[in-house]
C-alpha cells in the first residue's frame, strides 16, 4: 500500500560493519512487535521476496520454544541451515536490547557456516510497544503491529512506533471485522514519525509485500554503497 518517504537514507556504516579478515557482513534487520502481530508471516514473506536475488539467513527469538524457527522450517522459506532459533528464557526485549550476546552469537555463527550474506533478518519474540533492538545488535528495524491490536496503537506512539525505520501495519484484511479505520491509523502514524516510512500490509491478500522487500533492497543498496 502507501510507503513513505524521506528519513530511510543511508545508514551510516557502523565500526563493526566488517568482519575481522576485511569483508563487510551481512545487513542486520530487526523485526519487532506485539504479540501475533505478523512477525514471522513477515519473515516469511521476506524470505520468499528476496532469496532469489540475496544471499539471506534469519534468527528467531522465542521466549521458551523454537516454534517460530519450526514454522519457517516447515514453509522451507530458507534452507535450514540459514534458519537461527535463539531461546530468551526470559523478556523478548532482554534479549535484543540489554544482553544482546546470544543473538550476536546466533548471526556470527549463520556468517561463518553459511557466508558470505547479504542479509539477516533477527525476530524478536513478541512484546510491548516500548521493545527496541539494540544498535549494537541490528543496522535497521522493522516495527509490525496489526490492526486487530486497535485502531488507537499508532496514537498510543512508544519507541517501537515512533521510532523504528519501517513501521507495518499488518492484517489489513481484518480491518472490516475488528472495526479498524485505516485512514486514522495512516494519519496517526504519519504524526507519530515524523516523515519515517510506514506500509500497510496483509499477508491474507499480499498487499504490502513489495513495499516491505523494496524498502529492505533500498536499505541494502545504503549499506554496500
Ligand atoms: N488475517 C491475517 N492474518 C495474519 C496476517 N499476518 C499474519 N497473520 C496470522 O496471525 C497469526 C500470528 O502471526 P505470526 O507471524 O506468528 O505473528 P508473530 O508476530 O510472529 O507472533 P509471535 O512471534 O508469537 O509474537 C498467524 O496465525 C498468522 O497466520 C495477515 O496479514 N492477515
Ligand atoms: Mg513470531
Amino acid at each position: 500500500m502507501h510507503l513513505g518517504h524521506t528519513h530511510d537514507g543511508p545508514a551510516a556504516v557502523s565500526a563493526d560493519a566488517r568482519r575481522p579478515d576485511g569483508t563487510r557482513r551481512a545487513l542486520r534487520v530487526g523485526l519487532g512487535g506485539p504479540v501475533g502481530s505478523g512477525k514471522t508471516a513477515t519473515v516469511a514473506a521476506l524470505c520468499r521476496a528476496l532469496r532469489a536475488e540475496l544471499s539471506l539467513a534469519v534468527v528467531t527469538n522465542d521466549i521458551y520454544t523454537r516454534e517460530d524457527a519450526e514454522f519457517l522450517l516447515r514453509e522451507a522459506v530458507l534452507p535450514p541451515e540459514r534458519i537461527s532459533a535463539v531461546e530468551t528464557g526470559a523478556c523478548p526485549h532482554t534479549a535484543i536490547r540489554d544482553d544482546i550476546s546470544a543473538n550476536l552469537e546466533a548471526v556470527e555463527d549463520l556468517e561463518d557456516t553459511v557466508g558470505p550474506l547479504d542479509l539477516i533478518l533477527v525476530e524478536s519474540g513478541g512484546d510491548n510497544l516500548t521493545a527496541t533492538f539494540s544498535k549494537g545488535l541490528v543496522d535497521a528495524q522493522i516495527f509490525v503491529i496489526d490492526v486487530a491490536g486497535g485502531d488507537d496503537i499508532p496514537r498510543k506512539g512508544g519507541p517501537g512506533v515512533t521510532t523504528a525505520d519501517l513501521l507495518v501495519v499488518n492484517k489489513t484484511d481484518l480491518a472490516p471485522y475488528v472495526g479498524s479505520d485505516l485512514a486514522r491509523m495512516s494519519a496517526d502514524a504519519r504524526e507519530q514519525r515524523a516523515g519515517l516510512p510506514v506500509v500497510f500490509q496483509s499477508l491474507r491478500g499480499g498487499d504490502g509485500v513489495a513495499d516491505v522487500a523494496a524498502w529492505v533492497r533500498g536499505r541494502l543498496a545504503a549499506w554496500t554503497a
